[in-house]
């Protein structure tokens, strides 16, 4: 018997700290040496000219998700993961979607049965909260948490989604007590409400006209207020999706503050801007997602951003509504701007995407690439250090870059089903050839190997992310001395 199930041989391995030749040796799934002249293994991959480096995680998509609108994701768990595997992604959260009048747990349940059935790659869950009832908070809440759904999502906009001040402040509440961390989607949505309104008004109907419904300044007085209630209860949050420099400023002073404060941003906001949006008819809609893409100079903030480590994470928020009746033109041929599905595909374009950007064009470099799209989220979302990183003991998840061959992506190539990329056209350098999940090849040879069904559930408390910083905040200072009771304590 080999005492290896897999060596991969002559690669450069890289990891978010380190980058040196060597060896990959792999045994029940998980990784087993590191090294040369490693023994021989059942089978042997051959990685000479390849970059050996951790699959992806994905820690913000949404899969086979029924908006509160009506709208069906254009992906299954089915599709969506094998668009993530060809893109070299082998972990992903996508979202278990709760709506008003559901029961958290029901929810919970019916999404993980669709992922059982269908996932390729590895997945855990973040619970939309959209109804913050006294069972969702006192019962579901804490229950799922204990179960290995350590994260929650709040949307501060969308009519039949968002939760207001007081709601928010009682989820956060909920959360600190259970140890889950709450992510936010943070928007203004009376600035967007009565911006959307005036521009149909004026007959601005077109979707390049939901770039200015949702005014840079509804993002950045969202999460100054976001930042505001995540303090007052001492609750770690993570950002979704921040698109403007102003949003990145204030993460930023936040941070400074010692405010526990984690921060996503999406290849759209580094490579799109709102004039993507200004395509005859109503094509701009592929381009269509909230918040919108902005301008160049934003992208530059954003880049600084995550230089700094301000911003941790690069997810796809992979939001994949087809371009007909079923998705983006449920409305008709020409919906208003308002009518249009917000989302766009990137699951599979991410990582090479960004490799192109950071590794081949040299943008913050090939370790700062693996940190944001791999290691960083699989620690903050407490999936380290079985995911994120090439070590001995981690699972198998391992990606072979060539990093020589030039790509340019069309519509036809990826293997979603939204039916297009708003990527399309661009030329990148850098291709996830060969993928290992668990130490298994799901991809190479440009051809899916594994079966529907064949991920696994990711069981996941909050973590240390979650954890609060119990650290005397002024308004804690006073009310010990007032002699109050302190909800948002113990
Ligand atoms: N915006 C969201 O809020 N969710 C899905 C995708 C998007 O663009
Ligand atoms: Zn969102
Ligand atoms: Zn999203």
């Amino acid at each position: 018997m080999k005492d290896y199930d897999c060596v991969i041989r002559g690669g450069r391995v890289a990891t978010a700290t380190d980058d040196f030749p060597a060896d990959v040796a792999i045994k029940d799934g998980r990784i087993a040496a590191i090294g040369f002249g490693l023994a021989k293994g059942a089978t042997e991959i051959d990685a000479a000219g390849r970059l050996v480096l951790p699959g992806g995680v994905d820690a913000h998509c949404h899969i086979e998700q029924l908006s509160a609108a009506g709208i069906m994701n254009a992906d299954t768990f089915e599709s969506a993961t094998a668009s993530a595997a060809f893109g070299g992604t082998t972990t992903v959260i996508p979202f278990a979607a709760q709506h008003v009048g559901l029961r958290l747990r029901t929810v919970v349940d019916d999404y993980m049965a669709l992922a059982r059935k269908g996932a390729i790659v590895d997945y855990t869950f973040h619970m939309i909260v959209a109804d913050p009832t006294p069972a969702t908070l006192a019962e579901d809440i804490p229950a799922l948490v204990r179960e290995g759904h350590g994260s929650i999502k709040l949307f501060m906009t969308y009519d039949k989604l968002k939760v207001d001040d007081e709601q928010l402040l009682d989820v956060l509440l909920a959360a600190r007590r259970a140890r889950a961390l709450v992510c936010v989607h943070a928007e203004n949505h009376g600035m967007i409400a009565w911006m959307s309104k005036r521009l149909l008004e004026a007959g601005h109907t077109a979707p390049k006209f939901h770039a200015l419904s949702h005014p840079r300044g509804s993002e950045a007085e969202a999460i100054h207020r976001l930042i505001a209630c995540a303090e007052l209860v001492d609750q770690p949050i993570m950002i979704f999706h921040v698109s403007t420099a102003e949003g990145a400023a204030l993460i930023r002073d936040a941070r400074a503050r010692g405010v526990k404060v984690f921060a996503e941003t999406c290849p759209q906001y580094l490579t799109l801007t709102a004039g993507d949006l200004d395509k005859p008819g109503s094509e701009g809609a592929k381009w269509m997602c909230s918040p919108p893409p902005r301008e160049t100079c934003d992208q530059e903030a954003l880049w600084r951003a995550l230089a700094l480590g301000d911003l941790q994470v690069i997810s796809s928020d992979h939001a994949p509504y087809a371009y007909d009746a079923t998705g983006k033109l449920m409305a008709g041929p020409t919906p208003t701007f308002k009518q249009i599905a917000n989302g766009l595909p990137g699951i599979e374009a991410r990582l090479p995407l960004l490799f192109d950007l950071m590794v081949s064009k040299g943008r913050l470099g090939l370790g700062k690439f693996v940190e944001l799209t791999s290691t960083a989220p699989s620690k903050i979302y407490n999936l380290h250090p079985r995911k994120g990183s090439i070590a001995i003991g981690a699972d198998a998840d391992v990606v072979l870059w060539n990093p020589e061959v030039e790509v340019t992506l069309t519509d036809a190539m990826m293997h979603d089903k939204t039916g297009y990329t708003p990527f399309a056209g661009r030329r990148v350098k850098g291709w996830p050839q060969t993928v290992l999940r668990r130490g298994e090849v799901i991809v190479s040879d440009g051809t899916l190997r594994a079966k529907p069904g064949s991920g696994q559930f990711l069981p996941r408390g909050g973590g240390a992310a979650a954890e609060p910083l119990s650290a005397a905040t002024a308004d804690a200072v006073l009310a010990a001395r007032l002699g109050a009771a302190l909800p948002w304590r113990g």
